[in-house]
């Protein structure tokens, strides 16, 4: 018996034929229905050991085709990649298409895992060659979630979940596809729409904090700036870790709040400190820096109270490579305005030549891997001096980060570092902690 839902795929024309658009014939089961045959694949399995699956297929794109091709075209070529599940895939295999761009795939008597990774397989075989739509050739790629009733007594609506969750991991790592138990369990126990909702909610009422950490001259072992750094603890979850809470605000969306609020931060900060007021630096991820936004808040120099040559903007290579013409135009900008610009975890992230001749920057920080492993390493040594003398020749100030002990301060010395910054000299410290360590007066001097 070939599953095919009454509701969902008819080649009849419908009998309300009055606008142009209802002669597609494309009809979408709501998910209450899926679930009842869900609920009867599982319940007819449950006197066996035969397990269900549950495959979702989403067409990649379909935003992009709906503007493209509209709407009749769209739904033109959703109904063909139905059609053609159905009449390829076995007889008791149920498709169901749930929206334009989705079809819900049940696979009753699944006796292995592995059976299930084979009809992901066929089912990316059959949407691969091309389709003809409307006259046109069209090919479709699909991301699949998966998920299967390992456990008997699971609830169609749980199975469901467990095959949506799949599905967004897939798109969360940029995968093509991704079967439920494949996600660490750390990974699917974080809950990250309720961790959106309470930093939305911290950023609203002001929770997110900073924390500075100084940098010093190499030479003198004074003060010359200080790296903030976003904490925050969450009533709900304890302490977030920072790059969880970056994460976190750059898939929701928060980001540029998220950056907007540290910025606040160290300028109300550096007024605080009046008299002990340091430059500060302040990271951007890569997804503020062609906001608009951005540029007219940092634009609007006359509220500030602070200098804006007191401000460093620190990136990461690997950002600043994701879009370098784009990133190059902004920071022309930036450095125009008289701000500093940092290039932060420097050589991770493949830049080539040809930006560093040009780029706008002040400053390389040297990412601590190499740092940390000069004093086991002639060869980071060597990579650190070597980066340095470039740095040098290009005009641009080079930090050590990430400098944890005595020795590795004088390879960084060695090597022509101008600045270290690291647990050595000074954890991040709250705002009034850094008076008290820069009033104690302690800080490390070399010999
Ligand atoms: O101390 P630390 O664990 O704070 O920071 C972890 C990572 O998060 C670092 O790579 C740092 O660059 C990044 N980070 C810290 N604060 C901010 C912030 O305000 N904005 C952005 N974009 N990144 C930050
Ligand atoms: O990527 P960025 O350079 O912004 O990273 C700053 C990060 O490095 C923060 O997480 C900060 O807490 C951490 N950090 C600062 N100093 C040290 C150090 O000496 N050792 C280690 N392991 N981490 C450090
Ligand atoms: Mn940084």
């Amino acid at each position: 018996m070939v599953s095919r839902p009454t509701t969902s795929i008819s080649d009849a024309p419908t009998p309300l034929n009055e606008c142009e658009c209802s002669d597609i014939g494309f009809r979408s089961v709501p998910r209450d229905e899926v679930l009842c045959r869900l609920h009867a694949l599982l319940t007819a399995n449950a006197d066996n050991d035969r397990m269900v699956g549950v495959v979702l297929v989403e067409i990649n794109q379909y935003q992009r085709i709906l503007g493209t091709y509209g709407y009749r075209f769209s739904a033109t070529l959703s109904k063909a990649v139905a059609k053609r599940l159905t009449e390829q895939l076995p007889a008791k295999v149920v498709v169901i298409p749930v929206a334009l761009s989705e079809f819900v795939i049940l696979l009753p008597d699944l006796k292995i895992r592995q059976q299930l990774g084979l009809a992901i397989n066929k089912i990316r075989q059959i949407v691969f060659p091309l389709f003809s739509v409307l006259g046109s050739s069209f090919r479709v790629s699909v991301t699949v979630g998966a998920s299967y009733s390992i456990d008997k007594d699971i609830s169609p609506p749980e199975l469901m979940r467990q095959a949506d969750n799949a599905l967004l991991h897939a798109h969360d790592s940029r995968l093509s596809q991704c079967i439920h138990d494949e996600i660490d369990v750390d990974e699917s126990e974080i809950p990250f729409l309720a961790l959106q909702l309470d930093l939305e909610r911290a950023l609203a009422q002001n929770e997110i904090t900073s924390v500075f950490q100084p940098k010093v001259d190499i030479h003198t072992g004074r003060v010359v700036g200080v790296e903030s750094l976003v904490r925050w603890t969450s009533p709900q979850f304890g302490f977030v870790r920072p790059d969880l809470i970056i994460a976190t605000a750059e898939r929701a969306g928060l980001i540029n709040e998220l950056t907007f609020n540290t910025l606040n931060n160290a300028i109300l900060q550096y007024q605080r400190w009046g008299e002990h007021g340091v430059p500060i630096a302040v990271n951007l991820s890569a997804e503020v820096i062609d906001d608009p936004a951005l540029m007219r808040f940092i634009g609007r120099r006359n509220i500030w109270g602070m200098p804006v040559e007191a401000l460093t903007l620190e990136i990461t290579e690997t950002a600043f490579m994701e879009n370098p013409e784009r990133a190059m135009e902004v920071f022309t900008e930036f450095r125009d305005m008289g701000i500093k610009l940092s290039m932060d975890d420097f050589g991770t992230g493949y830049s080539s030549f040809e930006y560093l001749k040009n780029i706008p920057i002040q400053e390389i920080k040297i990412d601590r891997a190499f740092i940390d492993n000069m004093r086991h390493d002639r060869k980071d040594h060597l990579i650190v001096q070597t980066i340095a003398e470039l740095a040098k020749g290009l005009g641009l100030r080079v930090i050590a980060e990430g400098v944890e002990d005595e020795e590795t301060y004088h390879l960084a010395m060695e090597a022509g570092c101008d600045v270290v910054q690291g647990y050595f000299i000074s954890r991040p410290l709250g705002p009034d902690d850094f008076v008290e360590w820069l009033k104690a007066d302690e800080w490390y001097r070399p010999a």
